[in-house]
């Protein structure tokens, strides 16, 4: 993997500064989920993105992401998802392309998901509702 800087973003994309808002706890959230999408949704993301979420649901469940909409450029722009709190490793799953529909879990209470983007070309990008039940 290279060595991007990752920062960490809200709920489109967006970098935060509060530290509050580094974990998303999803018991928390209304419906105990939370939906994310590439910043500018539904029209293009920007070239040259670098976004990082955590996730963490009560201990004993799994995190599914469910992806609504997901067009990105393929083999250039990814979403990378994995388990624990740590995001450089344990990738468990890479999304490029078209991907609308499907649904990847985690089989663990801590996700983390990253979107990068190359510097050219993008698409309409993504919603992922990112969920949990307990086992
Ligand atoms: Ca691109």
């Amino acid at each position: 993997m290279s060595q991007l800087t990752y920062f960490l973003t809200d709920a489109s994309c967006h970098v935060v500064g509060d530290t509050s808002q580094q974990q998303i706890t999803l018991a928390d959230q209304p419906n105990q989920s939370i939906t994310i999408s590439s910043a500018n949704y539904p029209n293009n993301y920007d070239d040259g993105v670098s976004c990082l979420w955590f996730f963490t649901a009560p201990e004993g469940s799994t995190i599914t992401f469910t992806l609504l909409n997901f067009v990105v450029e393929h083999s250039y722009d990814f979403v990378r998802i994995g388990s624990g709190s740590n995001h450089l490793a344990q990738q468990v799953h890479e999304l490029t392309g078209t991907n609308t529909g499907v649904t990847r879990t985690i089989g663990s209470n801590e996700a983390w998901m990253t979107f990068t983007s190359d510097a050219s070309s993008s698409e309409s990008g993504f919603q992922i509702r990112v969920s949990y039940s307990t086992k």
